[in-house]
């Protein structure tokens, strides 16, 4: 689902308890941003590694007291990216159903890094991002369209993916559904991106993936419109996404007015919550995932897609396609076969298949078994596992909830003091969280601390 040639892959962002799975932008996302620095070239992986990590903590660990929840994870450098991640909640947990409480009520806090490339360029640009997700309506009855979602047609100030539910989430993830909706706009380099958490009950069938529900509760995430079957590919200026990559999500305890949004279990005990990931196919088995790699059957064992320059080992001509398949690797062609997708973020560079070619047998783009070589390339289309298997890691995190402890006689009425007693020390950590996110989180924090000082 998280396909990235198709997609973007933050993959893992989750929420409150979201659990990614599917997203994905589409054609290889949608980036843009500041160039990382130049560094010194690198030996590139000569093996697929797949080793994502995560960490689970609320703020306070006290059975049934409403505490924030921050979720963190990150894919090393070097490693395939995420083609699904799906978090599991324990289901002692609770979490507050979208329909109990109110539309547009901030709900979570997103801060993701991901790697880059742009325009053809290799995969080294970072850009930091950071998104509110706001609690969105559960109910089918009325939708919006992906391209009509950014309105707000009933002037209530908040898009239409907030108190619509979007036509295309149940293309992309089954007709399920969800408990709880969480949604973002996030602003990528003047690229608007939508982000949905969203949290079904135990054993829910997920794009048409039936989930096992001793997991717990399953939370995905989705971007924009990614994995529709209706939706247009068009080339995009992200022509790659790699990692390293990490992201956190703080979900908030409470509402301003009060509502509760997410709780500790009832009882005192051990907790687990489970991280079902599965990362990028390598066809030629040569290090580099097919989505990051034009020429996904013929190893390159020289070139390092994220190298500070373009040209250098393994592509001589610097066109994004590596010298063991570039028909002239002593002449840049940055769209060798001329569909109008740059060589990186074309899932068959040699052959035509973009936007005239749609409708063909070529089509638009088209992967029908998603293991990011278009069909028009693919000499098994309908076998994904020839063209390399998936890695799948399933992680599972212990939380320990403690006694409630009872309230304590009713302290001296010092401003600061009161956000201390109320939160413990797990508020500075995910304070510090949101510092390093930049302006836009450090503004979030600011006005949730004044929001709890005067509660
Ligand atoms: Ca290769
Ligand atoms: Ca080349
Ligand atoms: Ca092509
Ligand atoms: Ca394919």
């Amino acid at each position: 689902m998280c396909s990235r040639k198709r997609t973007l892959m933050l993959c893992g962002l989750i929420a409150v308890g979201l659990l990614a799975a599917s997203t994905g932008w589409r054609h290889r996302a949608m980036w843009a941003g500041a160039t990382a620095g130049a560094e010194e070239p690198r030996t590139p992986a000569q093996a697929q590694s797949f080793n994502p990590m995560t960490t689970v903590s609320p703020a306070n660990t006290e059975a049934n007291r409403a505490s924030d929840l921050v979720i963190s994870s990150e894919i090393p450098e070097g490693d395939v990216y995420f083609s699904d991640l799906i978090d599991f909640f324990p289901t002692a947990w609770q979490i507050t159903p979208s329909s109990e409480v109110g539309i547009g009520v901030l709900r979570d806090v997103t801060d993701v890094v991901v790697q880059s490339g742009l325009s053809n360029a290799p995969c080294n640009t970072q850009l930091p991002i950071s998104v509110n997700l706001l609690n969105a309506t559960t109910d089918k009855s009325r939708t919006v369209t992906f391209e009509d979602g950014l309105d707000d047609s009933n002037s209530d100030g908040f898009p239409d993916f907030i108190d619509m539910y979007p036509d295309f989430n149940d293309r992309i993830l089954g007709s399920a559904q969800p408990v709880q909706r969480d949604a973002g706009v996030a602003d990528v380099g003047g690229l608007k991106v939508l982000f949905q958490y969203m949290t079904y009950q135990p054993g829910a069938t997920i794009a048409g993936r039936a989930t096992d529900p001793a997991l717990g509760a399953p939370v995905v995430t989705v971007l924009n419109n990614t994995g529709d079957p209706q939706a247009i590919p068009v080339p995009s200026v992200v022509t790659d996404v790699c990692s390293p990559a990490h992201w956190t999500t703080v979900s908030f305890a409470t509402a301003a007015d009060g509502t509760v949004l997410v709780k500790n279990p009832e009882q005192p005990g051990t907790y687990t919550f489970k991280f079902l990931s599965h990362g990028e196919r390598d066809g030629d088995g040569d290090g580099h995932e097919n989505a990051l790699d034009p020429c996904p059957l013929d190893p390159d064992p020289t070139w390092d897609p994220r190298a500070a320059e373009a040209v250098g080992p393994g592509d001589a001509d610097g066109d994004g396609l590596p010298s063991s398949c570039d028909p002239d690797d002593s002449k840049a062609v940055d769209d060798q076969d001329g569909d109008g997708y740059l060589n990186r973020g074309d899932n068959c560079p040699l052959v035509a298949n973009g936007v005239n070619q749609a409708g063909t047998a070529a089509g638009n783009q088209k992967d029908t078994d998603s293991d990011d070589i278009g069909d028009a390339c693919d000499p098994n289309p309908l076998n994904a596992d020839s063209e390399g298997e998936a890695p799948e890691v399933l992680l599972s995190r212990d939380v320990t909830i403690t006694e409630a402890v009872p309230p304590a006689a009713a302290a001296p009425a010092t401003g600061g003091g009161g956000l201390l007693s109320e939160h413990g020390s797990g508020v500075a950590t995910w304070w510090y969280a949101l510092a390093a996110g930049g302006a836009l989180l450090a503004a979030v924090g600011g006005w949730y601390a004044r929001r709890r000082w005067h509660t």
